[in-house]
């Protein structure tokens, strides 16, 4: 069956209105079947801006691994963020549901997540991934410099990458988050924490996990400081992301 006319790509279509409205008319089921075709298609255009953002981190430690004998990228983490999730942060925001809305409130619908092997790695990859001239850095949050209140340390950028279509070259953006083997761990453990008790964690743990963080830090730094006397003259980048 044909879309209705006035249901057009980007248009400012209110999703939730129509959730709500479909209730098992042909008609709204129509318009529904249409709106999730273009949210699908919004999705698709957002998993190949991760492909080419993720293709230009591993062009950069391929290079790496040949001309300097290292490897700053220990793995790399995609995903198209989930339509609920999606939903839930609009909603939180206080956007609308909307398919435009999607893609000019939210910047992290597209995540790659870097993992390091040692912080001057961070920054070094953040800055030759944002200096190619089809890269425009939007957002930069450093949460190494300031870590959040409980711990959590990474940086965090947010850039737009022109991908083209057969008809189209759309510029999309993707949430690059980059951190150390360390900070992952430390990420992904509190994460679950959070998760397996509904986000709400006891005051005592909140102290503890704050300790964890701040010695995985120092022994960052450590890890850092061997790596360095180990390659006298090699490492220039001294941790600043600027
Ligand atoms: P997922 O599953 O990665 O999509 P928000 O916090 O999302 O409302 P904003 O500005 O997007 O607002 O947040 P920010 O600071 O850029 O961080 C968003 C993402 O960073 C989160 O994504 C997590 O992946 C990660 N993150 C931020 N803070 C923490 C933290 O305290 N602990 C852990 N483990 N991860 C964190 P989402 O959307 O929460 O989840």
């Amino acid at each position: 069956m044909v879309p209705d006319d006035n249901i057009s790509i980007g248009e400012n279509l209110d999703l939730e209105s129509v959730f709500l409205e479909s209730g098992g008319e042909a008609r709204n089921l129509e318009e529904f079947k249409a709106i999730a075709r273009q949210f699908d298609e919004l999705m698709m255009m957002f998993s190949c801006a991760i492909r080419e953002v993720r293709t230009k981190l591993e062009v950069l430690n391929d290079e790496f691994k040949v001309r300097r004998s290292h490897n700053p990228i220990e793995s790399i983490e995609s995903r198209v963020k989930k339509p609920a999730s999606i939903y839930e942060k609009l909603l939180r925001r206080g956007f609308p549901v909307t398919l435009d809305s999607i893609e000019n409130n939210l910047h992290d619908v597209a995540g790659i997540r870097v993992i390091c092997g040692y912080v001057q790695d961070i920054y070094q990859i953040a800055r030759m991934l944002i200096a190619q001239n089809d890269i425009t850095l939007l957002e930069v949050k450093d949460y190494i410099k300031d870590p959040k209140p409980n711990g959590y340390r990474s940086l965090h950028l947010v850039v737009e990458v022109p991908v083209f279509f057969s008809d189209e070259c759309r510029k999309l953006k993707v949430e690059v988050q980059i951190r150390t083997i360390a900070m992952d761990f430390w990420a992904t453990l509190e994460h679950q924490l959070k998760y397996k008790n509904s986000g709400e964690v006891p005051d005592t743990i909140v102290r503890e996990l704050r300790s964890c963080s701040d010695v995985i830090a120092e022994t960052d730094m450590r890890m850092q400081s061997l790596y360095n006397s180990l390659h006298l003259g090699e490492g220039e980048d001294h941790g600043s992301y600027v």
